[in-house]
């Protein structure tokens, strides 16, 4: 006899079905409110979720390339800063070393409505235009290691980054202290500059504190040829400087990678690199501290004596935007710290503008 399906079975097979057909929305993707939950709790949410999204500091990075060990270590210190852990969101862009990719990066920036422009720029010059549009955006500017070279300061909020031309001091007195301890006449040192970029102000303060030692202390500059902070461009004016000098006893190298090509350059032509400049070794000098190849030479004695100069400028910016954020004014120019470091003990201490500095091993 058939079985009749009576009224409760059929609920049954009702309610069995809804479940299977709701169970098959929501994996769908189908949201199905709660009970109570009405838009407007949809509403909120995505209101949290902007709201979240506003507290964050949101800054627009210009770095002008990645030409050095140095570099990279002042990019990592910046990202690693400028985090959404740290309340902040960052827009970062990297101009590949020319000055028009950073104005591109800027006026992107600008139309982005950032909080805070920081830029590092590639070179002093040309940049009151996009700096104008940033001002009349209401947009702070905060320049980070090198300067620009602009008549109005307003441009931008503050700067953080070394003196160069310090740098440069304290690399020239200790040559300056280091050679007249082995009795070697001024006049017998030929030196040869292997610059940095040119028109950056690291290069400008190291070359102008290079030519401003040799002046006073009646050594002789030979040349000065930029190697653009790079290993590569480095070793190749070494090699043109061997071809066009027989004397050369000193290589001041405006940072660690171009001390590592003009040594490989130097080695390459039979050269002995070294402090013992009476005996025929050449003296190669250095800046940054940062390249851990530059940092074993200088253990060897082949990079004599290194002049610090610090990338970590990441906490150092996010000191200034959190000073402005609390309504203060920052100080216009923050310069770091900075050690020299030699691995020749002959030379403890140096004395550069009547302050003294201990010469340490990095
Ligand atoms: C200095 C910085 C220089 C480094 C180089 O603050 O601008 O640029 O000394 C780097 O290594 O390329």
């Amino acid at each position: 006899m058939e079985k009749r399906i009576g009224k409760k079975e059929k609920w049954l097979a009702l309610l069995c079905s809804a479940m299977v057909l709701i169970c098959l929305l929501i994996g769908c993707g189908l949201r199905i409110d709660k009970p109570g939950q009405s838009d407007n709790d949809t509403a909120e949410k995505k209101d949290s979720d902007s709201l979240a999204a506003e507290n964050y500091i949101t800054v627009g990075f210009s770095q002008l390339g990645a030409e050095s060990d140095w570099r990279s270590a002042n990019t990592e210190s910046m990202l690693g800063t400028f985090t959404k852990e740290n309340g902040y969101d960052l827009e970062y862009k990297n101009g590949q070393q020319k000055q028009s990719n950073q104005i591109t990066a800027i006026r992107m920036f600008i139309q982005q409505e950032v909080d805070y422009i920081l830029l590092a720029p590639a070179t002093e010059d040309g940049w009151d235009s996009v700096l104008g549009e940033a001002r009349e955006a209401g947009i702070p500017v905060i320049l980070v290691d090198r300067m620009v070279n602009t008549s109005d300061k307003n441009l931008y909020s503050c700067w953080v980054g070394s003196d160069f031309e310090l740098e440069s001091k304290k690399v020239t007195a200790w040559i300056k202290a280091y050679t007249e301890s082995k009795n070697i006449d001024p006049a017998d040192l030929h030196i040869v500059n292997i610059q940095g970029s040119i028109g950056s102000t690291a290069q400008l303060g190291r070359s102008r504190g290079l030519a401003n030692a040799a002046r006073d202390n009646g050594w002789d500059l030979m040349a000065e040829v930029s190697g653009d902070f790079t290993e590569t461009k480095a070793r190749e004016v070494m090699e043109a400087l061997l071809k066009r000098f027989d004397n050369i006893n000193v290589v001041y190298c405006e940072n660690d990678n171009e001390a590592i090509g003009a040594i490989s350059a130097l080695e390459s032509a039979g050269k002995k690199v070294g402090s013992d400049i009476a005996n025929g070794e050449i003296m190669v000098v250095s800046f940054d501290g940062v390249n851990e190849k530059a940092l074993a030479y200088a253990r060897e004695g082949k990079i004599a004596c290194i002049a610090e100069c610090n990338p970590l400028h990441g906490p150092r910016v996010e000191a200034l935007i959190e000073a402005i954020e609390r309504g203060e004014t920052p100080d216009k120019f923050n310069y770091v710290d900075e050690k020299i470091y030699s691995y020749i003990d002959d030379i403890s201490q140096i004395t550069v503008d009547d302050v003294t500095y201990d010469v340490e091993k990095p």
